[in-house]
């Protein structure tokens, strides 16, 4: 039954897709200039003689989202051979050079060798074209124009929030309109946009900002935030804008305000808001709560999920804490943010992965689930970026991650059929029962960190010259590759250009897990629209809605600023035009999500997500633009994408923990008995059990029945 399902949506999906696709070659074949689609009025122009160049540039890399379309100079290649020849005249070999122009009267010798040079130029030029002996891709590419068209996307929203709903939470670009989360407002959309506005130097709107925020924002109302999602936008949003405006006071200036020695405003906001959200650390364990009242500071249990807090939320606050920790000498932010590490640690999960939910007071998981979706995703994100942040000064973390990450292989990596996409499932029972074959879009920050974490933020070139480079370095690196291609796919799949928030896949029964080899996949992923691999793609109605996301984007940046592969640029390029043609709202209201990628015309839902200015446009910005803004190796972005540097933990700090101990295998060891008389254990390790290194040795995964795994999908949690 639940088969026969998926078959029939996928037919269904199909035919709307061929529909669709006949639809976009239709004017490829009638505009001369290649325009394939109509853009909605105020969106960035698309129609300026550079695109046309860039479209044609693009048919000739293959990864036209538009096969056969006759746009790109390489289609079409043996017309221009044949024109070469004189059958028939050919198009340009480059662009202001007619290439089938022969002097007629030539002696036979000379005309010979030039007709022999032409064709090793023209040889040589289709290698060019086909970036054969070009592994960065096409120079003739102009990201920079690119990378404008993506200010232009955030102006456009910036302007439009601006215009309806100033000063509010909320934009729902619909109904032009804002709301409040909190009665006077916490900033939500201009705090967590700050760092973008200087980074894109917005000069007018960054003062704008500014104003605001000196002039009205106040963090002491009496009502409850979520701890995580004020934690990691608005402390994360001001701490970036101290960040960006001390360290670069070129950015964006305001003249006799921003610079080293002027700017405070944005410290003092993140050090009263840091303040009044200490108090959800006030745990029997130490574990946050879910939320806490900025006025009474009082942390406040969730009302849902048994009481448990998300796991993913309790521990994705490290980066801020720490850095303000930093930043002030306040060394209380820093204990109470760790102190969380330590608690979830000591559980001992087997192989590092974590169910989903946590309970504040007694510091324990609450049931199986495990997931790299919703509610686990940040936890694995912040060990790794943890690590850098103190400039590998804290090897706890790494060796967390590398466990957890030998988790991630071991249990959670499985293979789509036919064509062998890499898939990184849920066990959503636990690791001893059956793998569920779904991806949360959250998910697809997996590839560019897991990238991240291999090379430390170096290139792949510059960290395999060092003598620490290995076989698992390698690993991780295909590792990335694979996934990216999948969360690629998640994209290409459909008729919009755009991603589900969730997505099935079909897989092998039994599974064959990654333990068990590794699979070939394919090495380009067709734009056909009857491309085989396709079949393995599955959207539910219940999971086709976009909410302007950023992780692919995100993972494409960090593929991009790793590998140095040109490729994952282009696809972060098919992508943002798809964002531009499909979420855009009426006139000047900028871009909202919507309600499903497989239907044309969209449904807008009404509302803006302030990560669509925090975090997608601008890994879309830094995706096009030079290699040495932000470079990987000086910062970390947090989970909302605000740059923070690394530092050196300095005398002040250090890591103030250690792991249980544990066997080459992994497994904790018992905790030895205290001491007659003491009641109950510490929770510390006992300092007689000789610690040894974690070596997590893989064992086959318990795989079991897929049939009955998939769960209702979970599409209203996020983090
Ligand atoms: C953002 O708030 C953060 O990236 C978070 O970690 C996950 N959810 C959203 C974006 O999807």
């Amino acid at each position: 039954m639940y088969l026969c399902q998926l078959q029939s949506y996928r037919y269904s999906s199909l035919l709307q897709y061929s529909l669709w696709a006949r639809k976009q070659h239709e004017p490829f074949l009638r505009t001369p200039n290649g325009m394939s689609f109509s853009i909605p009025r105020n969106v960035p122009s698309f129609d300026n003689p550079q695109r046309q160049y860039e479209n044609a540039a693009w048919g000739s890399s293959g990864r036209s989202r538009f096969p056969d379309s006759g746009n790109g100079y390489a289609n079409g290649a043996s017309e221009k051979i044949g024109g070469m020849f004189g059958t028939k005249g050919g198009l340009p070999m480059y662009k202001d050079k007619p290439y089938n122009y022969f002097a007629s009267r030539r002696k036979a010798w000379f005309q010979r060798k030039r007709v022999l040079a032409g064709i090793g130029l023209l040889l040589l030029g289709l290698v060019y074209w086909l970036g054969i002996l070009s592994p960065a891709g096409d120079s003739r590419i102009d990201w920079d124009e690119r990378r404008e068209r993506v200010k232009s996307a955030f102006k456009l929203s910036w302007g439009a929030y601006e215009k309806y709903a100033w000063g509010h939470d909320e934009y729902h670009p619909i109904s032009k309109d804002g709301r409040q989360m909190v009665p006077n407002g916490m900033g939500w959309i201009i705090v967590d946009a700050l760092d973008t506005l200087m980074l894109m130097n917005l000069t007018t709107q960054i003062n704008h900002a500014r104003q605001w925020i000196s002039t009205n924002l106040t963090y002491d109302q009496d009502h409850d935030v979520n701890t995580f999602e004020t934690t990691i936008r608005m402390l994360g949003g001001l701490l970036s804008a101290h960040y960006l405006s001390t360290t670069f006071p070129d950015m964006a200036p305001i003249p006799g305000i921003q610079g080293s020695s002027g700017e405070d405003l944005y410290l003092e906001k993140a050090s009263d808001l840091a303040d009044r959200l200490m108090g959800a650390y006030d745990s029997e364990s130490g574990v946050p709560y879910a939320s806490v009242n900025l006025h009474t500071g009082k942390g406040i249990v969730s009302h849902q999920d048994g009481g448990a807090s998300s796991t993913a939320e309790a521990t994705s606050l490290q980066l801020e804490m720490k850095y303000l920790a930093k930043l002030t000498g306040e060394k209380n932010y820093w204990d109470k943010a760790e102190k969380v590490m330590q608690v979830v640690d000591d559980n001992a999960m087997e192989d590092g992965l974590l169910p989903i939910f946590i309970y504040a007071d007694r510091g324990t998981f609450r049931d199986n689930n495990i997931r790299l979706g919703s509610r686990g995703d940040s936890y694995y994100e912040y060990l790794i970026k943890q690590y850098l942040q103190t400039s590998k000064q804290e090897p706890i973390y790494s060796e967390m991650w590398d466990q957890a990450l030998a988790g991630v292989r071991k249990h959670l990596i499985t293979y789509s059929q036919p064509s062998n996409l890499t898939v990184l499932g849920e066990r959503p029972m636990g690791l001893q029962s059956a793998l569920a074959p779904k991806m949360d879009h959250l998910v697809c920050f997996m590839p560019g960190t897991i990238a991240l974490g291999a090379t430390g933020g170096r290139t792949v070139a510059e960290a395999k010259l060092e003598a620490s480079w290995s076989k698992q370095q390698e690993e991780e690196m295909d590792l990335a590759k694979q996934l990216m291609k999948t969360c690629w796919g998640m994209y290409l799949d459909t008729p919009t250009g755009l991603a589900p928030e969730i997505t099935h896949f079909e897989i092998y029964d039994p599974p064959k897990m990654m333990y068990d080899g590794v699979l070939q996949l394919p090495d380009v992923l067709s734009h056909s629209a009857d491309a085989e691999w396709r079949k393995d793609y599955v959207i539910k109605p219940a999971d086709a809605h976009n909410l302007q996301r950023p992780e692919t984007v995100e993972s494409l940046f960090y593929m991009w600023r790793i590998t140095g592969d040109e490729v994952y640029r282009e696809w972060g390029w098919e992508i943002f035009q798809s964002f531009m043609k499909y979420t855009a709202a009426d006139g000047d209201a900028g871009f909202t999500s919507i309600d499903d990628v497989t239907v044309i015309p969209t449904s807008k839902r009404d509302n803006m997500e302030s990560f669509w200015l925090a975090e997608t446009l601008k890994y879309f910005y830094l995706l096009f633009g030079p290699t040495d803004i932000l470079p990987l190796t000086d910062i970390v972005l947090n989970t909302e994408a605000h740059p923070f540097p690394r530092f050196e933990l300095g005398k002040l700090f250090s890591t103030g923990w250690q792991r249980r101990p544990r066997d080459k295998s992994g497994k904790v060891l018992p905790v030895a008995r205290e001491a007659p008389g003491k009641e109950g254990g510490d929770g510390k390790a006992d300092p007689q059990v000789k610690v040894e290194t974690v070596q997590v040795v893989a064992t086959p995964a318990t795989v079991g029945d897929t049939s009955t795994l998939v769960p209702k999908a979970d599409v209203t949690g996020d983090a």
